[in-house]
């Protein structure tokens, strides 16, 4: 697929996927939804990536919801096709980790889209909020769940009942993002994050996402058990056995993956 409102490309092991619509604040009309998805299936295959990260063209914005213009035409069936909600549970899904490198406005589905990622970080000039009730519609690709598991029920209710845009300092303070740098630190501040998690075993890494995000919805009992079948699993893998022995060694683990 020729891409036309996002922009691809790889660095080392991070497959970038940068919204490139600032005209108009990046939007998500259904082209750059498709496009997203294309380019988030192509980092999955890639074997060389192991992160993925989502951000945004320009200074203002990283997405300023979906396509207003767009959505004066969607009636009651559109709303029950996957669209941005399936893209953010597909980003959610994602085998790989994701990143939000938030450079700017991220409202209402750009919101949704970063809550969908493992890991948010920001640049002090971002702001976040789900202004869609000022639409008479609600954040309907996983805003009202996700916001509220993420920064809680009270502060979520607030966000999206007064439609409040607040600043990347808050968005810190409610732990809505993990970091807030300079615009100049934020590619930087990936990269860290990223040179981290490639450290790490990269079974671990997929059980661990899974078992957040998966226990996270489930009862404590059914929680506990995936976390005890994942490790389980890491125990008996020989990445945990290289894991221990560099330790002992006081070297650096050789990972395989398996
Ligand atoms: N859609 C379409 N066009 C947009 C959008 C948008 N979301 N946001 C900005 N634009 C356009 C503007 O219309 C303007 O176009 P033009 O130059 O032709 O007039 C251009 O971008 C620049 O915008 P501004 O002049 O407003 O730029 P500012 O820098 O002054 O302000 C803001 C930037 C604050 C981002 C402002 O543009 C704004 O408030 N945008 C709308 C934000 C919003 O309400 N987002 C929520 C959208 S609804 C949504 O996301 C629903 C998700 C759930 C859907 C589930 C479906 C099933």
């Amino acid at each position: 697929m020729n891409f036309e409102n996002i922009l691809v490309y790889k660095d080392g092991a991070i497959g970038v996927i940068k919204i490139n619509r600032p005209e108009v604040r990046n939007a998500l009309d259904a082209r750059t939804l498709l496009e997203i998805e294309q380019a988030l299936d192509q980092w999955e295959r890639h074997e060389e990536v192991k992160v993925i990260v989502l951000t945004g063209e320009g200074d203002k914005s990283f997405a300023a919801g979906a396509d207003i213009k767009q959505l004066r035409e969607k009636t009651a069936v559109d709303a029950l096709f996957p669209g941005l909600s399936g893209l953010c549970r597909k980003i959610e899904n994602a085998s790989k980790v994701t990143v939000a490198a938030i450079n700017g406005y991220a409202l209402g589905g750009g919101c949704e889209v970063a809550l969908a990622c493992d890991i948010r970080v920001a640049t002090e000039e971002a702001k976040f909020g789900l202004p869609e009730l000022n639409l008479s519609i609600i954040p309907g690709a996983g805003g009202t769940q996700r916001l509220a598991r993420i920064i809680g029920k009270g502060r979520a209710m607030d966000m999206i009942l007064t439609g409040e845009i607040i600043s990347a300092k808050k968005a810190e303070e409610f732990g809505l993002v993990s970091k807030v740098v300079s615009r100049e630190e934020l590619w930087e501040t990936v990269l860290e994050k990223t040179s981290k998690i490639l450290a790490k075993g990269p079974l671990a890494i997929r059980l661990a996402k899974q078992v957040v995000h998966r226990g996270f919805d489930a009862d404590m009992d059914t929680a506990l058990i995936l976390e005890k079948l994942a490790q389980s699993i890491l125990f008996s893998s020989e990445d945990k056995q290289e894991g221990i022995t560099a330790f002992l060694e006081k070297r650096s683990p050789r990972y395989q993956g398996r």
